[in-house]
């Protein structure tokens, strides 16, 4: 049934998101091998209703050796504004980045595209062979280039945050996600864990969730169709959640 819906809401979403739903969900079937993960009972699939309008929301999340979540999320207002989320949480004895992405569309037009692999270290330093495989990456023009928020520090240096104004530029985005993907993955899978859980990466993850969960823009979206309470818990248990420091293997 879930899946059906899956589909049915992927089909039904602004060509881009649908496209790169496709191709996040294509590239971990290929690169990884996926776990099943346990999504809070009732929140899998949520419906409310926002001034009017059904709010539509799907979730659908895995879990990797690397990965204690990899998350990807599309929801639906109405007719007019389409979203894609996704993050992967690495588990909490791997040193990986966060790979982040953020699709917002609204009546037809996409108003907000960010990609980004955010560095967890003190340091604010993506892992060397990252920063040497993003600096490969050839260098994309967008016209309307967006300014990040002041939550926005846990972002490196190689985040693109666009809005893409035509669809040369709408596939000009795609393609720079999937230079982040596909390095993530191939990256990811080359990476060792360290011996125990690393302190400063728990602390990482958890500054990152935090400054994400400031967010209003989302927050308010989730405010108004579920009310203040649902909403602060899907923030910390679904989209940002930091979580259980011990999760270090696939459970
Ligand atoms: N986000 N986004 O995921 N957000 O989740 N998003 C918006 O044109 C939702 C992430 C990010 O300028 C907007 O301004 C909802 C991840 C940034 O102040 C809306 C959900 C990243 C901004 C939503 C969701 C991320 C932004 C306004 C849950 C980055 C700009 C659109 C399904 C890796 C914030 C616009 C600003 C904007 C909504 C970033 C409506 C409901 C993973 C930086």
């Amino acid at each position: 049934m879930d899946q059906v819906r899956y589909q049915s809401l992927c089909q039904h979403q602004h060509p881009l998101i649908s496209q790169l739903a496709k191709t996040i969900e294509s590239t971990w079937n290929s690169e990884f091998v996926l776990y099943p993960y346990k999504i809070p009972t009732d929140l899998g699939y949520v419906e409310g209703s926002l001034e009017g309008e059904k709010l539509m929301i799907e979730n659908r999340c895995y879990q990797t050796a690397q990965f204690r979540k990899i998350h990807l999320e599309l929801a639906k207002v109405g007719k007019h504004l389409d979203i894609l989320h996704c993050v992967m949480f690495p588990r909490p004895n791997f040193p990986l980045p966060i790979f982040g992405v953020d699709l917002v569309a609204g009546r037809g037009q996409i108003s907000a595209a960010i990609v980004d692999l955010s560095p967890i270290s003190s340091n604010k330093q993506l892992p060397i062979q990252y920063q040497q495989a993003l600096q490969k990456i050839p260098q994309a023009h967008f016209s309307q280039p967006r300014a990040l928020p002041a939550w926005g520090d846990i972002f490196s240096d190689f985040c693109l945050f666009v809005c893409p104004t035509n669809p040369l530029e709408e596939t000009t985005f795609l393609t720079q996600v999937r230079h982040f993907l596909s390095l993530h993955c191939q990256l990811s899978n080359q990476t060792n864990p360290v011996q125990s859980i690393e302190p400063s990466i728990v602390a990482g993850q958890r500054y990152y969730c935090l400054q994400q969960q400031k967010n209003d823009k989302t927050r308010r979206i989730l405010e108004r169709a579920f009310g203040t309470d649902w909403a602060e818990r899907y923030l910390q248990t679904m989209l940002f959640d930091y979580a259980d420091t011990s999760i270090v293997a696939i459970t």
